[in-house]
């Protein structure tokens, strides 16, 4: 598919998401948002794709909110001040829920910084590597937002509040580094080394029992509002489910066999 503002390609189960206004660090016109929502329109709809990279074209990943993108009135009783909220419910919350909703998992290479919106972003991905040069901040506080596209919902849930509040209050850079040690993201690499590791990672997934590693996202991300048992009866009704599935018939047989296992993703 031909784009502007982002490069969409799926290879071999791998379906590869470049962010690519390099210029303005990768931020999002309201142009970006309907290319990406196209390109995940086409991903949802293509039967090859197991695993969904995102990443960012130059030295940064994503800057957030283009802010050259829309005028900004001095004035907020003038007819010309943007409807932030307006923004956020057509743009970045569809966003992040058809990330979470995705039929297969999803990497997050951040290779440069990922500021606003754009740490949010990686944030709603299931796996974050990032190379030691990247960083994350949480830019709103310094223009007077909160930290949107899910910001306020999974700092607090991965680096607990106190750390939470600190990064979204005093909007400082996060070193990648530090990011990791705090649990924020799955992994810092070197930064040559970024690209191997995230391609390993894809590839596992592209030959993944797909249904099973979607389903254990929705497990994980259920168990923060359910009790124990509840918890407890969603495992047994995905247990079944799955004890059903081709792709456990398969990885049982192959390991019984002694061989690698040929999974469908279903
Ligand atoms: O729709 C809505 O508005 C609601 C949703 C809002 C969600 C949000 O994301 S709000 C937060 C928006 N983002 C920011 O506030 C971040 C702004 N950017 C920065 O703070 C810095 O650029 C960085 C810390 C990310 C990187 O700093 P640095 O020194 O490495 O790079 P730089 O020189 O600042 O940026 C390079 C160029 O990209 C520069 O352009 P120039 O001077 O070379 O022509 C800069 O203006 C441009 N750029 C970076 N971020 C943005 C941007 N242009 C427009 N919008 C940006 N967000």
């Amino acid at each position: 598919m031909k784009f502007e503002t982002i490069t969409y390609s799926v290879d071999a189960g791998v379906a590869r998401l470049v962010l690519n206004r390099p210029e303005r660090l990768n931020s999002f016109t309201d142009a970006m948002h309907e290319e990406v929502r196209q390109a995940l329109t086409a991903l949802e709809a293509d039967p090859t794709a197991r695993v969904l990279v995102l990443s960012g074209a130059g030295r940064g990943f994503c800057a957030g909110q283009d802010l050259n993108d829309r005028s900004v009135a001095s004035d907020a009783s003038s007819d010309a001040a943007p409807d932030l909220g307006a923004s956020v419910e057509k743009n970045y919350k569809p966003l992040v829920l058809r990330l979470q909703n995705l039929r297969m998992p999803t990497v997050c290479a951040v290779n440069g910084v990922a500021a606003g919106a754009g740490a949010s972003l990686a944030l709603a991905c299931d796996i974050v590597v990032a190379a030691k040069s990247a960083s994350f901040l949480q830019a709103f506080g310094k223009i007077g937002l909160i930290p949107d596209t899910g910001g306020t919902w999974f700092l607090p849930q991965r680096v607990g509040m106190a750390r939470a509040m600190g990064l979204a209050l005093l909007a400082e850079k996060l070193p990648a580094e530090q990011a990791a040690a705090w649990g924020l993201i799955w992994a810092c690499v070197e930064d040559d080394a970024l690209p191997a590791t995230v391609d390993r990672i894809a590839t596992q997934f592209a030959a993944a029992p797909t249904k099973a590693l979607v389903r254990t996202r929705q497990a994980m991300r259920a168990s923060v509002n359910n009790d124990l048992e509840t918890q407890l009866d969603l495992e047994r009704d995905m247990m079944r489910e799955l004890g059903r599935s081709h792709d456990y018939r398969e990885g049982v047989a192959a390991f019984m066999a002694k061989r690698a296992p040929q999974f469908k993703g279903e």
